[in-house]
């Protein structure tokens, strides 16, 4: 072989690289959440990785900031591969794929500690694996953690009676809104997006989140009261495309779990610091945070774990005996 032919031999895997080789593959993951947020750290720490592991036959592009539409555009998205990976609350799977909604109920968790171990072990995984086996071309990889949710208001809510007739947006779930309503309140569903100008223009009466969302989402500008029900303690599933999940090689997938699972533990310290330093905020604005008897809160949703969690009874069940 001459040495110019040599050469072009060699330029070749070179040359179909570029081209695009069968196992190149771009990654664009959505968010909601702003830049900086716990979520989204962890996120693009995990694509770091990931180009960097798949010695650049992956690529990563985060989309913070809901730039790619609310998260039920998204998921939809993501079944049809247009967009690879996103970061979605588990509220808003639910009515997509009803079995994971026993996560979704409210207290079926004693308190965030509970929901961690729960994630962290083999129940987690069921529900990850029970998002992958619908029909709904998703594969969920690892859990991100959101807090526990409470109730903002602009009016104080100190007792569950306060709560009566209020109209408080809740995610696109019917249990949500039976939960809200088994509550006293007035349940109404609407993306992330449009809580900011609904609370401004009176729309609704509150909301209820976590502290990094209520801070970071601006809801506290119009909602002065955090009451701290405690009522939801939500994973948050990191989901691939099926239609990407396909196009990997073995090892490429066994290197998407792995960082995804390490993302999963390193946005838990994130998260812990983020949501002390966002208390911190919260108050320092104004936001009076109170303190209150979790039980008629706990005695008033019964009806809704029993409507929702009847056919899960031993999951429910097992989900208490992690300790
Ligand atoms: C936040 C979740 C986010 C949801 C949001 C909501 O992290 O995924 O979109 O709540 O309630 O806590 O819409």
């Amino acid at each position: 072989m001459n040495l110019k032919r040599k050469l072009l031999v060699a330029a070749l895997p070179f040359a179909f690289g570029l081209a695009g080789s069968a196992h190149a593959l771009d990654i664009k993951f959505a968010e909601i959440h702003p830049a900086g947020y716990p979520t989204v750290v962890a996120e693009q720490n995990m694509g770091k990785k990931l180009e960097a592991q798949s010695n650049g036959e992956i690529t990563f592009k985060m989309f913070a900031g809901g730039v790619l539409g609310s998260e039920k555009e998204v998921i939809e998205q993501a079944q049809i591969g247009a967009i690879q990976m996103a970061r979605v609350s588990l509220g808003i799977v639910g009515p997509v794929v009803p079995d994971v909604n026993v996560f979704n109920m409210p207290f079926v968790f004693r308190d965030h500690a509970h929901m961690r171990k729960v994630i962290d072990g083999e129940i987690g995984q069921e529900i990850l694996d029970k998002i992958t086996n619908s029909e709904f071309n998703l594969v969920a990889l690892a859990w991100m953690d959101g807090g526990t949710r409470n109730l903002y208001t602009k009016e104080p809510v100190r007792k569950i009676e306060d709560l009566h007739g209020k109209k408080i947006r809740v995610q696109g779930n019917p249990l949500f809104i039976d939960m809200m309503n088994a509550m006293g309140g007035n349940g109404i569903a609407m993306d992330t997006g449009e809580i900011f100008s609904a609370l401004q223009t009176g729309v609704i009466d509150g909301a209820e989140n976590n502290p990094p969302t209520m801070l970071e989402h601006n809801h506290f500008q119009n909602a002065k009261y955090y009451t701290l029900t405690g009522h939801l303690i939500l994973p948050e599933p990191v989901v691939m495309s099926k239609t990407t999940w396909e196009k990997l090689t073995p090892e490429q997938q066994a290197l998407v779990k792995k960082v995804a699972r390490e993302a999963q533990m390193e946005e838990r310290a994130l998260w812990d610091a983020k949501s002390a330093a966002s208390e911190e905020k919260l108050k320092a604005a104004g936001v009076e945070f109170i303190a209150v008897d979790k039980k008629p809160f706990f005695d008033a949703t019964a009806p809704v774990r029993e409507k929702y969690g009847a056919q899960y009874a031993d999951l429910m069940k097992r989900i208490a005996d992690v300790q």
